[in-house]
């Protein structure tokens, strides 16, 4: 038996968190088949879960381990964690935000400009050899066009600041207005629809933003609108987008993310007007190391007696209190 605290490693991680982990943890890998097993062998003595959040850590599971403490999520995003659930027995939940931010504002940029001057499908002109024959023809242009952003938190306002430097006009929706931001402020989602061409979605995950782009926020978006979403599939209502992509009643959609990753809808995939890549908004050996060394320092914190580096709201420190 090791004296070592057990953790549990919930899907696939980085080398470099096993690496880092393993002198002072014991790390038990769930790898989709063993969980069950896992922790009807060592659920009394797990400590700590270390996941990537693509599969749940809902309220079943922290019920089940007891001695859990410390939940480190891979990501800013947490809606698989049922952080809640965390915070009523007692365990804390770390994720890994402002590491990453810098990254996503870099990759949102990139994703809006690919999916208005249809770069992906420019590249594959140029290689099925069609220039060869013919231009390719003039397309949609970022010029004259408002930017609206939903979700101001701290990844929102690296996007604004980028995007501040493109002469366009910026505004935004979020539950509560941003004190220091000067950009315009819509409590309406539908209303900064209905008052942008270009919507950025950058809202957190979870019940609360389930669906929040729907197809009436679609339709205030209209047929010249542009959806990005960098954010969690979830928000967007996949069909109402697909119907809406596929009546042109907006005019196209950039997506990093997806309702059911990695399955993407075949008539998601038959858009022409949609420009997908597969969850990669954070996937840069500079980023994802950032973040892994965040973990990694959450983790060996907590059980060294420190603290928590980066709790996130719902369990904050212990002795410090929530944010109102
Ligand atoms: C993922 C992300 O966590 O930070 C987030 O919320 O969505 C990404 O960085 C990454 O895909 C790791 O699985």
């Amino acid at each position: 038996m090791s004296d070592r605290p057990k953790l549990l490693f919930l899907g696939s991680l980085m080398p470099v968190i096993e690496d880092s982990l393993e002198a002072g943890f014991e790390i038990l890998r769930d790898d989709g088949t063993n969980l069950d097993a896992l922790i009807e062998r060592h659920g009394a003595e797990i400590r700590g879960i270390v996941t990537r959040g693509r599969r749940p850590t809902d309220a079943a599971l922290i019920a089940r381990l007891p001695a859990l403490e410390l939940i480190a999520n891979f990501g800013v995003g947490y809606d698989t964690v049922d952080a809640v659930a965390a915070a009523k027995h007692g365990v804390i939940v770390t994720n890994t935000p402002d590491v990453l931010s810098d990254e996503m504002g870099d990759f949102t940029v990139g994703l809006l400009l690919a999916t208005i001057r249809t770069l992906p499908a420019a590249e594959r002109f140029l290689r099925a050899g069609k220039w060869l024959h013919d231009a390719f023809p003039l397309g949609n242009s970022l010029r004259g066009r408002r930017i609206g952003i939903a979700g101001m938190g701290r990844i929102g306002q690296v996007i604004a600041r980028r995007l501040s430097g493109f002469d366009l006009p910026i505004s935004y929706h979020s539950r509560n207005r941003v004190p220091h931001l000067d950009y315009p402020h819509f409590p309406s989602l539908v209303e900064l629809a209905a008052n942008v061409d270009v919507l950025i979605v950058v809202l957190p995950g979870g019940p609360a933003t389930r669906h929040a782009v729907n197809a009436e926020v679609l339709a205030a978006l209209g047929p010249d609108g542009v959806l990005i979403n960098v954010a969690r599939g979830t928000v967007v209502d996949e069909a109402a987008l697909i119907d809406a992509l596929g009546s042109r009643k907006i005019l196209a959609a950039g997506l990093d993310v997806f309702e059911d990753e990695p399955r993407v809808p075949a008539a998601l995939l038959a858009c022409d007007n949609a420009v997908l890549v597969p969850h990669v908004g954070t996937a840069t050996h500079h980023t994802r190391g950032l973040m892994a060394d965040l973990l990694i320092r959450n983790v060996r914190a907590w059980f060294g007696g420190e603290g928590p580096i980066t709790p996130v709201a719902e369990t904050p420190a212990p002795g410090r209190r929530a944010p109102q």
